[in-house]
């Protein structure tokens, strides 16, 4: 924190964020951040960590908000914009938000909570201008940031960073790629995760340059910003380059030649958050001339593994590790695997995360005895780069880039009165990189599908209700009894 702030000292006049069309300087993003922490504060000399949650559309308000809680010393837990309230909920709860900053429009939403929760509910609207000291912050231990992502147990588990955790996590990448006070970057990402917040937000005002939000991903202001000639980086998950390129190509080619002449200028496009197709890479490479940098990362670690900035990037590879970062792979017995196998990536740098949140046993279990983080990813090492084979765990699904329980979704489906059992798997898909598929067994006779997913949607947030589904009299199983996923997939692939 105290970097970026200082770094922002340095760029006063400049531009660090743009939202709604609106420019704003840094100076305006120390002055109410600083408003905010001495509101926050309330006349208490350091929040000391508390953690306090803010449902806050991407834009100046959320940057403003995040680096207010992180000068008034404490935790910074955003919340999804598009959860429902048992999502919301459970991250309050688990938590224990003290306070939870609200946007106008999630009022509404957020009403039920008050009842159920002793958080202090602070509209974002209504900030007024305090003065307070703020607390020095020591940067080595404090807690930054909490950030939910789903794991192999049922529930998604809250990933600590500390400030100086994100400052390696940051500067490895700014580094790396070269970030530089020129640069204005486009984020179409939401900010609950290492994506959007860390790689796109943090980097850039690190950096002293720009961040232009569009709240929404949409393909056509996308393009019409690109054409505007200003943005020159670009992160994105496959997904979206996906969407990009069939929007591209149902323009007319005058369309078409004028958005690719504007991406021609680009300093720098990267994809992540989940395995970029060749297919992908090679169409976006004909739309806009350049070869996309695929990089390798989690929220547990930030970035890990990146194809080079400067040097030959090799499609369905993810390169190297990043400064700062070891990599090794290892096998099932935690040994070195032999030159060209297959092995778990482990990680070690300052990087790592610190903890799950109040989960020590789910920590320790993250970790090897010497202090390696096990990311469940099995890759190889071969012709000097990375390459990603998929997971240990067939529970685990990405789909758009998002990370998906598929026994968090089972525990939900299980709830329902109509359906006796469930298993949901992901299903392979080159737009989505796997959709989610349930294999659904019904405790009475029908079932309304259409229904269930409305049903769902008030449950769980859009990116993890299924999109395929089978009613099976029973589920595949093995000999054991247990659940052959594997099979289900290839059911549900082929149904
Ligand atoms: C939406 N739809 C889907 C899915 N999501 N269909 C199948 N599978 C899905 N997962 C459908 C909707 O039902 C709708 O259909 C249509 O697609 C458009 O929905 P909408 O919500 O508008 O989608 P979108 O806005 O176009 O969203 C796509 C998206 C989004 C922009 C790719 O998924 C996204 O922002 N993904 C980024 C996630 C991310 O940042 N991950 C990083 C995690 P209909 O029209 O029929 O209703 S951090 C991480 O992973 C690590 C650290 C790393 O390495 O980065
Ligand atoms: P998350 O938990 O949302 O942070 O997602 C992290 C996971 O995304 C990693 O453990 C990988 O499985 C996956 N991932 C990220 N980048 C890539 C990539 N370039 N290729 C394949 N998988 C990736």
């Amino acid at each position: 924190m105290k970097s970026l702030l200082e770094s922002a000292h340095t760029h006063l006049a400049r531009t660090a964020v743009v939202s709604e069309g609106q420019p704003y300087t840094y100076q305006q993003l120390l002055a109410r951040s600083a408003n905010i922490a001495g509101m926050l504060l309330d006349g208490r000399a350091d929040l000391a960590e508390a953690r306090v949650a803010f449902l806050v559309p991407p834009g100046f308000d959320y940057v403003s908000i995040l680096w207010g809680i992180w000068r008034a010393g404490g935790i910074a837990v955003p919340l999804c914009v598009s959860h429902p309230l048992p999502a919301i909920q459970y991250v309050v709860d688990d938590t224990q938000a003290e306070m939870i900053i609200y946007a106008s429009e999630f009022a509404e939403l957020l009403a039920p909570l008050r009842a159920s929760t002793a958080a202090r509910f602070l509209p974002s609207a209504n900030f007024v201008v305090t003065s307070n000291t703020l607390p020095v912050i020591d940067l080595v231990h404090r807690r930054a940031l909490i950030l939910y992502t789903s794991g192999t147990t049922g529930q998604p588990k809250g990933v600590v960073t500390t400030h100086q955790q994100l400052e390696a996590q940051i500067t490895s990448l700014t580094t790396s790629w070269a970030w530089h006070q020129d640069d204005h970057i486009l984020n179409v990402l939401p900010l609950h995760h290492v994506h959007g917040l860390v790689n796109v937000l943090l980097c850039a005002l690190w950096s002293g340059a720009c961040c232009t939000f569009l709240p929404r991903f949409d393909p056509a202001a996308v393009f019409a910003i690109f054409r505007q000639g200003e943005v020159n980086v670009f992160m994105a998950v496959p997904t979206i380059y996906f969407k990009l390129i069939a929007y591209w190509n149902e323009q007319p080619p005058a369309a078409q030649a004028a958005i690719s002449q504007a991406l021609k200028d680009f300093r720098l496009m990267v994809s992540g958050s989940a395995a970029l197709p060749v297919s992908v890479l090679e169409k976006w490479r004909q739309v806009s001339g350049h070869t996309l940098l695929e990089r390798y990362g989690m929220t547990e670690m930030g970035m890990a593994i990146s194809n080079p900035y400067h040097g030959p990037r090799r499609p369905g590879c993810i390169g190297l590790p990043l400064n700062q970062v070891q990599v090794r792979l290892v096998d099932e017995d935690g040994q070195l695997v032999a030159a060209g196998m297959p092995g778990e990536i482990q990680v070690l740098g300052p990087n790592v995360f610190r903890e799950y949140w109040q989960k020590p046993a789910a920590t320790a279990a993250a970790f090897t005895a010497d202090g390696w983080f096990k990311t469940g990813d099995i890759a190889v090492f071969e012709g000097g780069s990375y390459r990603i084979l998929g997971r240990n765990s067939v529970d685990i699904i990405k789909s758009g880039g998002y990370k998906i329980s598929a026994l968090e979704i089972e525990e939900v489906l299980r709830t329902h009165p109509q359906i006796k059992e469930c298993a949901v798997v992901g299903i392979p898909d080159e737009e989505w990189g796997e959709i989610i598929g349930a294999s659904l067994v019904l405790a009475g006779e029908t079932l309304d599908l259409e229904q269930l997913k409305s049903w769902l949607q008030t449950q769980l947030p859009p990116y993890k209700v299924p999109r395929k589904y089978l009613v099976q009299e029973d589920l595949p199983r093995n000999a054991m009894g247990k659940v052959t996923k594997q099979e289900l997939k290839q059911l549900l692939a082929a149904d």
